[in-house]
């Protein structure tokens, strides 16, 4: 499960004096994504059979890789281990949940706090306010019980919900920012925000003509 490259070596030193320990600990991880990812999907199920409407368009899930894992410890100074792992790093399993509408974020979230076995620490809500560049998404930090043969972990998930545009808007905005080398220039920071308010804009508009379509065909 470890990865090599540039940080292979060095994370075995310092993480991997407990290999097991750190494979254990990322299928873990793995059984908490695959968790939420099936809550998801029969929520979605659910919505088409009752209410012929899927909130979900799509979802993507991942493990943060070795390299960023190591990097975010340093950056915030802690200790390379794998309890340090577990109680310093809330979103090495991470689930993006692709919303269609604006609305279908908040039943999303919604849903997921209100699972018995689930437990919610924490929000990061850049839909109400969003980042001065324009980021717009709705992080929740969620534990779900995971049942082993001898015993039951609780594992922390991020789970990141956002509508299209704002998934467009995030994975550009991505992947312009590794593009380039030295950050973007003040013009460009603008334009990128202003496509970011066009984006949140669009979104107020679908939401708006699925609400008046929808209670058009039940006049009908
Ligand atoms: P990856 O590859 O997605 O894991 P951090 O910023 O990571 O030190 P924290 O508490 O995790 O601190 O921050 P936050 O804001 O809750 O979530 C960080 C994640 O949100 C990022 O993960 C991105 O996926 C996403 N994100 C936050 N801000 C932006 C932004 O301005 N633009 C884009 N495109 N994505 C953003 P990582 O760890 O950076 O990467």
């Amino acid at each position: 499960m470890i990865e090599g490259g540039r940080y292979g070596i060095w994370t075995y030193r310092r993480i991997c004096e407990d290999k097991k320990g750190f494979s254990i600990q990322q299928q873990l991880y793995q059984a908490a994504i695959k968790e939420i990812r099936t809550k998801l999907e029969i929520l979605d199920e659910e919505f088409r059979v009752k209410y012929d409407h899927n909130p979900i368009h799509h979802i993507e899930s991942r493990l943060k890789s070795v390299e960023s894992i190591v990097k975010k410890l340093q950056r915030r100074g802690h200790e390379i281990s794998v309890d340090s792992i577990v109680n310093n790093l809330s979103d090495v399993a991470g689930v993006r949940v692709i919303c269609n509408y604006k609305d279908d974020v908040e039943s999303i979230a919604k849903f997921l706090v209100n699972q018995d076995d689930i437990t919610y620490i924490e929000q990061r809500d850049y839909i109400s306010n969003p980042k001065e560049n324009g980021y717009r998404s709705l992080h929740l930090i969620l534990a779900i019980p995971i049942f082993l043969y001898e015993s039951t972990e609780l594992v922390r998930v991020e789970v990141q919900i956002r509508t299209i545009a704002m998934d467009f808007w995030a994975s550009l905005e991505h992947k312009l920012k590794y593009k380039k080398e030295s950050p973007v220039s003040n013009n460009l920071y603008h334009r990128l925000q202003r496509c970011a308010i066009n984006l949140a804009a669009l979104d107020e508009e679908m939401q708006d003509i699925y609400r008046v379509i929808n209670e058009e065909n039940k006049e009908n």
